[in-house]
């Protein structure tokens, strides 16, 4: 089943159960304690709450809603150096680094860093950004775990960790701002309820870059590929902290376009993710603000 915040023509912010072809938007209300979609998925059991609700759904061409990002008040935290492509990138982006990614990708600590407050995500539809100071920006398309304040994987949807690979090779500890900025990531279309197995194998991840009518980036991946376990990478990052509103974890991504790529203004990034959909954002890079 499938979770998203939508937009409707009669209501800015509602929450939809999202069909091939239709959205059924759900009767939310305080009284009920379910007012948004983190309520749902933070509930002990989300598809219920969801069966229970469905009979008072009001159903919609889905052509007529706009997807939200389906953050509510959730931070959202990235793992990186997770598949090999990644680490071999890192390890290309900067000789002095290098390293430090070869160490991580084997240790049993992960990489893990903030990536963005609810403001700085943005929806399916929506364009990312790519820093003006930077001149070697790629987006990294990666499967991206939604965790209750219990640190349990409740969901799953698409992420776009955006990133300056030159200002995060110029040195490391510029990570932050290579990867943190506004419209720095993307989040969606929707979430998937992680109510049944989930099939590595099954799960391909693919990215397509366009610009204009040339594609000029296309990969594919899979989850088979993810050298760490979707679970310990969640109790990583609970290891030391607490997420009273959940968090969203991307989990590090596994294709990195060539060395000679980046990303301009305008181009249009689909990321597909099997089970869950695709995500598409154009780009947008503008001259130093006023
Ligand atoms: O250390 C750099 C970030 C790695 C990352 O974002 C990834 O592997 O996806
Ligand atoms: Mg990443």
């Amino acid at each position: 089943m499938k979770l998203a915040r939508v937009r409707t023509p009669a209501f800015s912010n509602v929450v939809a159960v999202i069909e091939e072809t239709v959205a059924r938007v759900l009767p939310l209300s305080s009284q009920s304690g379910f007012s948004t979609l983190a309520d749902i998925l933070h509930a002990p059991s989300p598809k219920d709450v969801v069966a229970g609700l469905l009979p008072q759904a009001k159903e919609l061409p889905l052509a007529q809603v706009t997807f939200l990002s389906p953050v509510d008040h959730q931070e959202v935290w990235a793992a990186g150096v997770t598949y090999k492509r990644s680490q071999i990138a890192r390890m290309e982006e900067s000789e002095s680094a290098a390293s430090h990614y070869d160490k991580v990708y084997n240790a049993d600590r992960p990489e893990l860093f903030f990536k963005a407050t609810p403001n700085r995500v943005v929806a399916h539809g929506q364009p990312v950004r790519v820093r003006f100071d930077s001149q070697w920006s790629v987006p990294e398309p990666e499967f991206t775990l939604v965790l209750n304040p219990r640190l349990e994987i409740v969901g799953y949807t698409i992420g776009n960790d955006m990133s300056a690979r030159d200002i995060e090779g110029e040195n490391p500890l510029y990570l932050p701002q290579a990867k943190v900025y506004r419209q720095c990531c993307a989040l969606g279309p929707c979430v998937r309820l992680a109510d049944g197995p989930l099939s590595l194998e099954e799960t391909k991840i693919s990215m397509t870059i366009h610009r204009g009518a040339r594609q000029m980036y296309q990969g594919a991946t899979s989850l088979t590929q993810l050298h760490r376990k979707l679970p310990d990478l969640a109790k990583w990052l609970g290891r030391e902290d607490d997420f009273p509103t959940g968090a969203f974890l991307l989990t590090g991504t596994g294709l990195v376009p060539e060395n000679d790529f980046t990303l301009e203004h305008g181009d249009q990034i689909a990321i597909e993710i099997s089970g869950i959909g695709t995500l598409q954002n154009s780009v947008v890079k503008e001259p130093l603000r006023a």
